[in-house]
């Protein structure tokens, strides 16, 4: 049977990818980084599986990292665990070089020293292209412009140095923007959806975003996860892209997702200025907050998979648009649920009161 360590297992690509290894027969460990609330909640169907393991960890410290690897012995090493959002890279830029960077660092000197022979993907990022002319693929020089990048970019050449130094069969994943119904919800596609079904549902009644015309190649979770697992199954290492190769602005997200719950957004004034209403009743839906603008921001990301596609077979099966519909049909579901609790809960409140 095959062993699996994914660090980053209670984030979205963490929660995929420990299903499909699950389903292929793998047993799989996940690190758990320590946390105030409960942060199993995407793995809470296969939280009792027999084949699933939670460790406590953090990628922050080196003789955990060590130990853990040499208690699992695991065959294949997946590395997902980040502090990924880009736009909190710039507030705290240290840390995010210590688990994005350094992490990485204490994962491949854990596997050369202990000699585990373990294959290893590193979930590299179209981040690092930064504002490099689309589309971009393998050969496409990087250009970084947040600290997340420039962490990231450390990582890929650690992975690099690693691989051709020591023989070590260690991959970079380098993944466009890939979403999900469990992608975290400060990232704009998920806020959308979000917020989209909030105001259905009657719960606000507009949304505010930063840069609306920042382009990205958006695909899905699902279908990136399968790509992860088959660059560890070729006989050579190498680094791929996976990306869908189709590309939308925030904006046309915004729009999509409106048109969803049957309201046409339309646009009026310019910059921090800019509101999106309802050509129908003029009701403003979107506002701008200049705090959600970054200090630098990637303005175009468009990838070239065609070598995954040649080598691995690789394609993605997901439209944006069925991305976007799963997403906020998802929200919807949740938001019914957490009003009807609310519901309920006021309900128990009055006979208390009244029994009282
Ligand atoms: P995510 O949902 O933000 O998950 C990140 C995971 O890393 C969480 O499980 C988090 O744990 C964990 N983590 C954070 N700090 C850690 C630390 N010090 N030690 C150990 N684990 C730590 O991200 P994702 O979307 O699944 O992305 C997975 C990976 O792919 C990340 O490395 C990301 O940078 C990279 N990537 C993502 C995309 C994308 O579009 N999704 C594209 C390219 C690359 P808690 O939250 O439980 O604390
Ligand atoms: O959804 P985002 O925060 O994702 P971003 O910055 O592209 O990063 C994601 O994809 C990377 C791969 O390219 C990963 F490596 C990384 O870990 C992460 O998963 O922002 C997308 C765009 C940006 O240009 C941002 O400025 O949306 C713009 N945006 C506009 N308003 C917003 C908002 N982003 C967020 N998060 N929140 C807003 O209100």
């Amino acid at each position: 049977m095959n062993k699996a360590f994914i660090t980053g297992v209670t984030g979205q690509d963490g929660a995929y990818l420990s299903r499909f290894l699950l389903e292929k027969g793998y047993e799989v460990h996940g690190m758990q980084p320590r946390c105030e609330v409960d942060n199993t909640e995407r793995l809470a169907d296969i939280l009792s599986h027999p084949r699933f393991f939670l460790h406590a960890g953090d990628l922050t410290d080196g003789g955990n990292v060590f130990r853990l690897l040499h208690e699992v012995q695991p065959d294949e090493i997946y590395n997902l665990g980040a502090q990924s959002h880009v736009a909190t890279s710039f507030q705290i830029p240290e840390q995010t070089a210590n688990v994005d960077a350094l992490g990485v660092l204490r994962l491949l000197e854990a596997i050369r020293t202990l000699n585990l022979g373990a294959k290893f993907y590193q979930a590299s990022s179209s981040e690092l292209f930064g504002n490099a002319p689309a589309p971009q693929h393998e050969k496409t020089p990087f250009q970084p412009c947040s600290p997340y990048a420039a962490a990231k970019l450390y990582a890929y050449w650690m992975v690099r140095t690693y691989r051709e130094s020591y023989g070590i069969f260690a991959v970079n994943g380098i993944l466009f923007n890939h979403e999900s119904p469990l992608r975290g919800e400060d990232f704009v596609t998920r806020k959308v959806t979000k917020a989209v079904a909030e105001i259905y549902c009657g719960l606000k009644t507009h949304i505010t975003l930063g840069n609306l015309d920042a382009v990205r190649d958006w695909g899905h979770a699902r279908d990136y996860v399968e790509g992860m697992w088959l660059m560890l199954q070729q006989s050579e290492p190498q680094d791929y892209i996976l990306a869908t190769g189709q590309t939308h602005s925030v904006r046309q997200l915004v729009e999509i997702a409106f048109a969803e719950i049957g309201r046409e957004i339309v646009w009026r004034g310019m910059g921090p200025d800019e509101v999106g209403y309802e050509r129908k009743t003029g009701d403003i839906l979107v506002k701008i907050d200049p705090q959600f603008y970054r200090p630098n921001d990637v303005h175009f990301l468009c990838g070239d998979a065609t070598k995954a596609y040649e080598d691995l077979g690789w394609t993605p099966k997901t439209s944006f648009r069925s991305l976007i519909q799963e997403m906020l049909h998802s929200d919807l579901a949740q938001v019914e649920r957490s009003k009807h609790m609310d519901h309920l809960k006021e309900k128990n409140e009055r006979v208390f009161r009244h029994a009282a």
